[in-house]
C-alpha cells in the first residue's frame, strides 16, 4: 500500500487541461459553421492529434514554440489534409475558439466538490498563459481554479520531466506530493515517470498506454474524483 498524505497542506491536485476540463473536439461544431464539407468532427480530431504531435516533436527538437503556434500550425496541416482551404481569417477565428472550448459536464461540479473537501486545485497545462486564462474564464471552470501553471515558463511540453518538475516547483511541493489528474495518457505516464501520483480520466473507455507505470486510479468520470481523493485524504491506497 502506498504510503498517501492525508493532509491537504502537504499535498496539491493538478488538472491537466485540454481533453481533461475542456474538449477541444468540441470545436467540430464551429468547423462545421465556419468551413464546407460537413468534416468538422475529422477536422478536430486531426487537429488535436497533430496539436500534439508537434508539441511532443518541439520538446525533442529544443524547438520550443508556444501551444498557440502549435495549434495555428497544427490546424493547417489538418485543414490542408482533408482537402479544405482556409483563408487566414478563418485560421485565426478557429484559433481563437481554442479560447472558448467548452467545459466537460462533469469538469466544475467536480472542482467545486473537491475544493468544498478543502483542495485546492491548480491548472498545469501547455497552453500558454493566455490560453490558459482565456478558456478558464470562458469556461466558468478558473473560479475554481487557484493556480495556472504552464509549461511556457520552461519552454518544454509535456511529457518532459522537467515540466512535472517545475509544475511541483510552482506548488511549493515535492513532486510526490502532487496529484496529476489527466484525461490524456501519455500525460499520467509521463507524471507518472516524474514521481507524481495520478489519476486517469477514461471518459471514453479506450486503451490505456502499453508504455510507462499504472496510474494510481482510473475513474470514468471526474465526478467520481472527490470519492478517489476522499480515500487518498485518509491515509489508504485510492481507490480503483
Ligand atoms: C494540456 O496540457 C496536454 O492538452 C494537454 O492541457
Amino acid at each position: 500500500m502506498i504510503d498517501y498524505v492525508s493532509d491537504l497542506e502537504q499535498s496539491a491536485v493538478v488538472f491537466d487541461l485540454y481533453g481533461t476540463l475542456v474538449d477541444p473536439i468540441g470545436i467540430a461544431a464551429e468547423v462545421d459553421r465556419t468551413l464546407p464539407g460537413g468534416r468538422g468532427s475529422e477536422l478536430a480530431t486531426l487537429w488535436r492529434t497533430k496539436q500534439l504531435e508537434y508539441s511532443f516533436r518541439l520538446t525533442v527538437m529544443r524547438a520550443y514554440r508556444d501551444f498557440r503556434w502549435v495549434t495555428d500550425k497544427a490546424l493547417r496541416f489538418a485543414a490542408a489534409s482533408t482537402g479544405v482551404e482556409l483563408s487566414e481569417e478563418t485560421a485565426r477565428h478557429l484559433v481563437e475558439c481554442y479560447d472558448r472550448l467548452p467545459a466537460f459536464a462533469d469538469s466544475g461540479p467536480a472542482l467545486a466538490a473537491i475544493r468544498a473537501d478543502g483542495h485546492r486545485p491548480a491548472v498545469f497545462s501547455n497552453g500558454s498563459p493566455d490560453m490558459v486564462e482565456r478558456v478558464l474564464a470562458h469556461s466558468g471552470l478558473g473560479a475554481h481554479i487557484e493556480r495556472r501553471i504552464s509549461v511556457d515558463e520552461i519552454e518544454e511540453f509535456k511529457p518532459a520531466p522537467a515540466t512535472y518538475q517545475h509544475a511541483a516547483r510552482a506548488l511549493d511541493m515535492g513532486i510526490g506530493q502532487v496529484t496529476l489528474v489527466s484525461c490524456n495518457a501519455f500525460d499520467v505516464v509521463g507524471a507518472n515517470a516524474a514521481g507524481m501520483r495520478t489519476v486517469w480520466v477514461n471518459r471514453a473507455g479506450t486503451t490505456y498506454d502499453t508504455i510507462g507505470g499504472q496510474p494510481d486510479a482510473v475513474v470514468t468520470s471526474l465526478a467520481e474524483l472527490p470519492d478517489v481523493l476522499r480515500a487518498y485524504g485518509t491515509g489508504g491506497a485510492i481507490a480503483q
